[in-house]
């Protein structure tokens, strides 16, 4: 770092999200992504397939982890296809990219650039390397950067997205740099977990979520709340949670459980979290 850059991480907080994911190894990312070289941070959407749980003992959890990472891929598809059409020509933004694997699949649908973000150095490095590997670093890049303050220019992407990123920062600073960094007529798409208004606070359940990731869930209406303050008017909402349970029940009876699957299959099952999907255009 130069004299003249701002560091990465603003605060505490902030250092100690980018601490977490920058020793994190877990097999229940790493494993899944060794797949097929789509390395995903976020959940699951669809219906498992029975017949993995009856799979023969020595190739059962094989089965059962390439079923969890086929719904993962299936998430980031859904958040895909609500971008809007896209052309080669146009840029996107993944903020908080993980390991990246959502940016992967909308350069390798779209044709277009895709900068990825992330303040974890091992995520960026991991990412990047992977792209290399694929050919494709050309048109994917990682960079460290911080989502409220990105350093891209004013007008530079048609489309951005937050799958499951946006829990660990304020949703009005999110969105002023969001509305300024989209062209006008721009999509944003977001997956995330939030909690329910209208059965009140943070439910116990909704609590052990957030203390696992170090994080802090929003709830639903401060989406709206934010996104509206911001110029964002929204054209599909659409509730995923019925859809994402059946990979937590997956999950659960898998090796690679890591166990915050009760309190998420708790927090859905009560109705006090939602798994929500929210599309909307910049004007
Ligand atoms: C999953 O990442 C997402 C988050 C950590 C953000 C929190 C999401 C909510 C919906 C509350 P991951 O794939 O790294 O998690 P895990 O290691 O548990 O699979
Ligand atoms: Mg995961």
């Amino acid at each position: 770092m130069t004299a003249l850059e701002k560091p990465v991480t603003r605060t505490a907080y902030q250092q100690s999200v980018a601490d977490y994911w920058n020793a994190e190894k877990d097999p229940v990312n790493l494993r899944l992504g060794d797949v097929d070289g789509l390395y995903h941070h976020h959940y699951g959407l669809g219906d498992y397939d029975p017949a993995v749980l009856e799979t023969p003992a020595d190739r059962r959890d094989e089965a059962i982890i390439a079923e969890m990472h086929r719904l993962e891929t299936a998430q980031a598809d859904v958040l895909l296809d609500h971008l809007g059409p896209i052309k080669p020509e146009d840029r996107l933004l993944d903020a908080g990219c993980g390991r990246g694997g959502t940016s992967v699949m909308a350069h390798l649908r779209f044709g277009c650039q895709v900068d990825g973000i992330s303040i974890s150095e091992q995520q960026v490095g991991f990412a990047n390397a992977h792209v290399r590997q694929r050919g494709i670093d050309g048109s994917v890049r990682y960079h460290l950067k911080n989502m409220l303050d990105t350093g891209f220019g004013s007008g530079t992407f048609q489309g951005i997205w937050n799958n499951e990123s946006t829990m660990y920062v304020d949703l009005n600073e999110l969105f002023a740099e969001h509305a300024r960094q989209l062209k006008p007529g721009g999509r944003y798409v977001t997956i995330t977990g939030c909690y329910n208004d209208v059965t009140g606070g943070r439910s116990r359940a909704v609590s052990q979520i957030d203390q696992h990731y170090i994080c802090n869930i929003h709830a639903r209406g401060d989406y709206f709340k934010a996104m509206a303050a911001n110029g964002f008017v929204p054209i599909n909402v659409v509730d995923l949670t019925a859809a994402t349970i059946p990979y937590w029940e997956l999950r659960e009876k898998s090796s690679v459980a890591t166990g915050v699957e009760k309190p998420f299959l708790t927090a859905y099952r009560e109705g006090s979290f939602h798994y929500l999907l929210i599309a909307a255009d910049r004007v």
